[in-house]
């Protein structure tokens, strides 16, 4: 179904592939589809690849449109899954024409009637982008769904909006982290610091749903997590439960990243210091070199961390590192350390 073609035709098809649906244990119900004469353009579906977390697979994906009254309603339905243990995408459509509403789900991941964790993000500063996450909790302890189903239905006002804006460095102050000097190695170190990245892949996005999934209802037992730990970076609100309110991080953060690594600066003097996340650095600051994301120890379970050796220290110099970007744009500074 692409292209703009007279909306009658589409209507049978989208009626013939709800029919299909049906037969096939989706269990949406069918809306009153009215006549009208707006065009209805293509949105474009990309399965994100955290959808076959542990082993799970499917023939194919599938948007089945119906317009109805002013409204746009979009089923998300899979074929021939097997062991499917969720479901994460991303819809790009013209926001001329769709004004997202809200993205549910069916039920249908887990036919006994079980918990199941969704995250839809829509925002109004990225007009044109939807994204949408649902998991069953802890999906590797368990079996997914095998068969055919609808997921997801998304709903959209026939409405106009704005244009799609970018990523962006973080420049948040929960993007900080401490940084460590020791003066006896010249060596200084630090953990990953970007709010939002729960699977630490440098950008903010709807697959770092996944690790909340992974670590729904983990528990410190009190405090925050150890910082070495990966959890503590998935723990956004540092509460030591990993639960809905942890969402928050990449609704709030979404699209920032696309972090290239880490510069690192030293100065004699701590006025130097950025005054603020997005400011400069200052003008007797030196650029003493840089890590890339790629250069960090840990990953996996653990904390991605960083280590970086000043070559010829200059005693009581101050120190510290920011995120960049391709553009060559720098966020939130780590705290500064060193000093006499
Ligand atoms: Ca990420
Ligand atoms: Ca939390």
């Amino acid at each position: 179904m692409k292209g703009a073609r007279p909306l009658q035709v589409l209507i049978v098809i989208l009626l013939l592939a709800a029919a299909a649906l049906a037969g096939c244990g989706g269990d949406s119900a069918a809306l009153p589809v009215t006549d009208t004469d707006e065009p209805v353009s293509d949105l474009t579906l990309t399965i994100v690849e955290d959808t076959y977390i542990e082993g799970g697979s499917a023939e194919g994906f599938a948007l089945n449109k119906q317009v109805a009254g002013d409204e746009l309603r979009v089923e998300i339905a899979v074929s021939g899954a097997v062991n499917l243990k969720a479901l994460m995408f991303e819809l790009d459509f013209d926001p001329a024409l769709y004004d997202p509403l809200a993205v549910e789900m069916t039920g249908a991941l887990d036919p006994s009637g079980g918990e199941i964790i969704e995250q839809a993000l829509a925002l109004d500063k990225f007009p044109g982008y939807l994204a949408y996450g649902q998991l069953l909790p802890r999906p590797q302890d368990r079996d997914g769904f095998t068969g055919d189903a609808v997921l997801a239905v998304a709903r959209f006002a026939l409405a106009p909006d704005d244009a799609k804006a970018t990523a962006s460095v973080p420049v948040n102050r929960r993007s900080q982290g401490p940084l460590d000097w020791n003066s006896e190695t010249s060596e200084m170190s630090w953990y990953y610091h970007l709010s939002g990245d729960f699977n630490q892949d440098g950008y903010v996005s709807v697959a770092d749903v996944t690790p909340i999934g992974q670590y729904w209802r983990e528990s410190s037992g009190g405090g925050p997590f150890p910082m070495s730990d990966r959890v503590s970076q998935v723990d956004y609100d540092s509460n030591g439960e990993i639960n809905m309110a942890d969402f928050a991080g990449i609704v709030r953060y979404l699209f920032t990243g696309v972090v290239f690594g880490y510069r690192i600066y030293g100065s004699t003097d701590a006025g130097d210091y950025p005054t603020t996340n997005d400011g400069p650095n200052g003008s007797g600051s030196v650029l003493l070199g840089t890590v890339e994301l790629d250069d960090a120890t840990g990953g996996g379970p653990d904390r991605k961390h960083f280590t970086f050796t000043v070559e010829e220290p200059i005693a009581g110099a101050y120190y510290w590192v920011r995120l960049y970007d391709d553009e060559g744009n720098e966020g939130t500074p780590s705290t500064i350390a060193g000093g006499p």
